[in-house]
């Protein structure tokens, strides 16, 4: 197997789980409440019927011929209103929220019903991904989504790279159009579907205007026809200045009559060939793109530009909170990049339209291993948002490590802002539900590739598995996902079950480990690569990812007392929590605080000494992921067995020199001793300046720190 398959492998499960409770629950034909060939009701019936066989061997009709009454050895899949108009009001429609499904199962008959056709195919990859995990119990489930928005984005650029992706070139675009062959667009659009995901932002949020020209616009099309049958609309990331680089105006200024009726012009263009487009995906005056400030224009003006132009079709604009100056013009004493999206968004509230969502990465800075929730999502009420997570591991190996992402998620999506001293949990915030907000949802960087793994990793399935279910319900616990995830990627083995968990969910706190701790951020290069340990790269560059690490001390000050005011950005409670050092928890002390390598935590350790044996650990628990795979020889089928063997080994080996490059640097800059005495002794090494190579010739380490030696 090459992986090509995700988890819908739809293998034939272990005979006795069919004997005992499988065959004689079985239904002995699929009815289908719709023979459209584009409707995801006919898509469910012939994915029933694939799924049925493979895990089965059962070979099932689809008949599109419906009987007066719900027969009892029959799987009926169709629209709630298709099903009351064929059978007779049964299904109460008011129990649905829109996607929302039904699934029944009962002794030889199963009914699946949908809100809308989306919702019937929802329906019937969940009662598929039962019966492959061997589960063929009655069940009397209805299902519906948390939140409207379940989107995924991808950072494709139209000649067919990809900006963080680690799994090959794009699935859409080459050469500076759509590809001409969309095959594994509709295996992708499969697997999204089966989680739940639906609408899909191919082109990448730094656009080029180029992707609106007339040819693209037909390609585009091509892509949404691929996508509709599976239920997923189509997004589009816009180019701000788009009415100049490709209109020819001489202006992209929102207020400006010819841009408005460009983009409205646009717009209807875009209408005409993809009648359901979902919306627009916006980056404005971030990171060198064009934006509404170049004009004196607010950021709420340009979002309104878009969602005016969508409104007539129903569409929406999801507009990028992501937004700060990346030039070193700052005073870096008192900017504070976490600051920004604040600052940039907080007197907006109550400005944008109703079919704006403010799309806010988790944490205020970038992806990091540990970052607080970012405080806009409690500082703009009256607005929609939605949460940006990242399944692409920029920040997190690139998939030559593995990190399993979920548990992040969740303590982000669990976190309580406690507003006006209420419960304010992230994921109540998103799903709108908190300050009421018609909408709100989940958006996912996913940028996978060609790569028949997806994304570069196999095990790395898991995130983007997990990433839909918990954007339909953020409560499922990630341990029992990544169960689901196992069994219908890897199979029943219990000792796969076990070695796949132990490894996934020992991955976030040995990554944290060895890359950056105690709310350091991760310490990887930030110039661009995003990729290895730098500690040295991070501080005083437009980036602002500080730690402000000096000879003794370490941690941004972001207090309002003495720093730079993010605490006070939290609603009262929690900011108070964060102001002071003592609640502010271990892992985001550096976070909030500025204090000496000798400062105590709460466990009792110096920080500098966490700081080693952390490492230490992290790089310890690393060492045990190839060995524990390696134990499953055999049990897993040779290709996927020995390409995720191939990158754990990497990862443990690539761990070591995240251990010796963080605890050498602080080493020398703080001249602290580790207790244990493993820092800086490493006696069989041989110093890169003792080799005597030809065509080489010496440079000092710059800074000092980063030498292993001390010079
Ligand atoms: C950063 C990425 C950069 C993206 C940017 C964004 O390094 O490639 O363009 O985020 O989200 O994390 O806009």
């Amino acid at each position: 197997e090459d992986g090509l398959a995700g988890w819908l492998r739809y293998a034939p499960i272990p005979d006795d789980t069919i004997l005992q409770q499988g065959l004689e629950s079985l239904p002995s034909v699929i009815v289908s409440l719709n023979s459209s060939r584009v409707s995801p009701v006919y898509t469910a019936a012939k994915e029933l019927q694939a799924g049925i066989l493979g895990v089965v061997g059962e070979n099932l009709n689809v008949s599109y011929e419906t009987t007066a009454s719900e027969q009892s050895s029959s799987l009926i899949v169709g629209t709630a209103a298709a099903f009351n108009d064929n059978y007779g009001t049964q299904v109460d429609v008011s129990k649905f929220a829109p996607d929302g499904f039904l699934l029944r199962v009962k002794k030889g008959s199963v009914t699946i019903v949908g809100q809308n056709e989306r919702g019937a195919l929802y329906g019937a990859f969940e009662y598929l991904s039962r019966i492959a995990r061997g589960d063929f119990a009655e069940v009397e489930l209805l299902s519906n989504p948390d939140a409207p928005i379940r989107w995924v984005n991808h950072w494709d650029n139209l000649d067919g790279s990809i900006e963080r992706g680690y799994a090959g070139l794009s699935i859409f675009f080459g050469n500076g159009l759509v590809l001409p062959d969309l095959t594994r667009v509709a295996q992708y659009a499969r697997l999204l579907a089966s989680i739940k995901i639906n609408a899909i932002v191919p082109n990448n949020v730094n656009a080029n205007a180029n992707t609106l020209n007339a040819t693209n616009i037909e390609g585009l099309g091509r892509i949404a026809d691929v996508l509709r049958p599976w239920g997923i609309q189509l997004g589009l990331s816009l180019n701000f200045a788009s009415p100049q680089l490709l209109g020819g105006l001489n202006t992209f200024d929102p207020l400006e009559p010819a841009v408005i009726s460009w983009w409205s012009e646009k717009t209807a263009e875009l209408y005409k060939r993809v009648p359901d487009l979902a919306g627009f995906l916006v980056k404005a005056n971030s990171e060198g793109q064009p934006g509404p400030l170049t004009y004196n224009r607010t950021l709420a003006d340009g979002a309104n530009l878009f969602a005016k132009a969508v409104q007539p079709y129903g569409g929406i604009v999801l507009f990028r909170a992501f937004v700060y100056n990346h030039h070193a013009d700052w005073n870096v004493w008192t900017n504070d990049r976490a600051n920004a999206a604040v600052e940039f968004f907080n007197h907006l509230d109550g400005k944008f339209l109703d079919n704006v969502v403010v799309q806010i990465k988790y944490g205020a800075i970038d992806f990091q291993v540990r970052e607080p929730a970012n405080p806009l999502f409690a500082n703009i009420p009256e607005t929609s948002k939605a949460i940006e997570l990242q399944i692409t591991q920029e920040y997190l190996g690139q998939q030559s490590h593995f990190v399993y992402i979920p548990p992040l998620w969740k303590e982000i999506l669990d976190f309580d802002f406690r507003d006006e001293s209420k419960t304010s949990l992230v994921r109540d915030i998103v799903a709108g539900r908190r300050y009421n907000n018609s909408l709100g949802g989940y958006a996912g960087v996913v940028n996978v590739g060609t790569n028949t793994s997806w994304l570069g990793h196999h095990l790395a399935m898991s995130n983007l598995y997990a990433y839909g279910l918990l954007a339909w319900d953020p409560t499922l616990s990630a341990e029992d996902i990544l169960d689901d995830w196992t069994r219908l990627t890897f199979g029943f083995d219990p000792d796969v079950l076990k070695t796949v968990s132990d490894i996934s969910l020992a991955t976030w706190p040995a990554y944290e480990d060895y890359s950056g701790n105690l709310g350091i951020q991760t310490l990887t290069d930030i110039l661009y690569t995003h990729f290895g340990p730098n500690p040295a790269s991070q501080d005083n560059n437009g980036w602002g990812q500080w730690t402000r690490a000096t000879q003794t001390h370490i941690g941004m000050d972001r207090t309002v007392r003495n720093g730079t005011g993010n605490a006070g950005q939290y609603p009262h409670e929690v900011a108070a929590a964060f102001e002071n050092i003592e609640t502010t928890p271990d892992n985001l002390i550096l976070w909030f605080h500025h204090v000496p390598y000798t400062h105590r935590l709460k466990s009792g350790k110096t920080v500098i000494q966490h700081f080693y044996d952390a490492h230490y650990d992290g790089a310890q628990t690393a060492q045990t992921f190839p060995v524990r795979w390696e134990a499953l020889r055999n049990k897993i089928d040779v290709q996927r067995f020995e390409e995720v063997l191939f990158r754990l080994t990497y990862q443990a080996g690539h761990a070591i020199v995240w251990r010796d490059s963080i605890n050498n640097f602080y080493h020398n800059l703080s001249r602290i001793d580790d207790e244990h005495g493993r820092v800086g002794n490493h006696p069989h090494r041989i110093e890169a300046e003792r080799f005597n190579l030809k065509g080489y010739s010496l440079v000092k380490a710059d800074p000092v720190e980063t030498a292993s030696n001390f010079t």
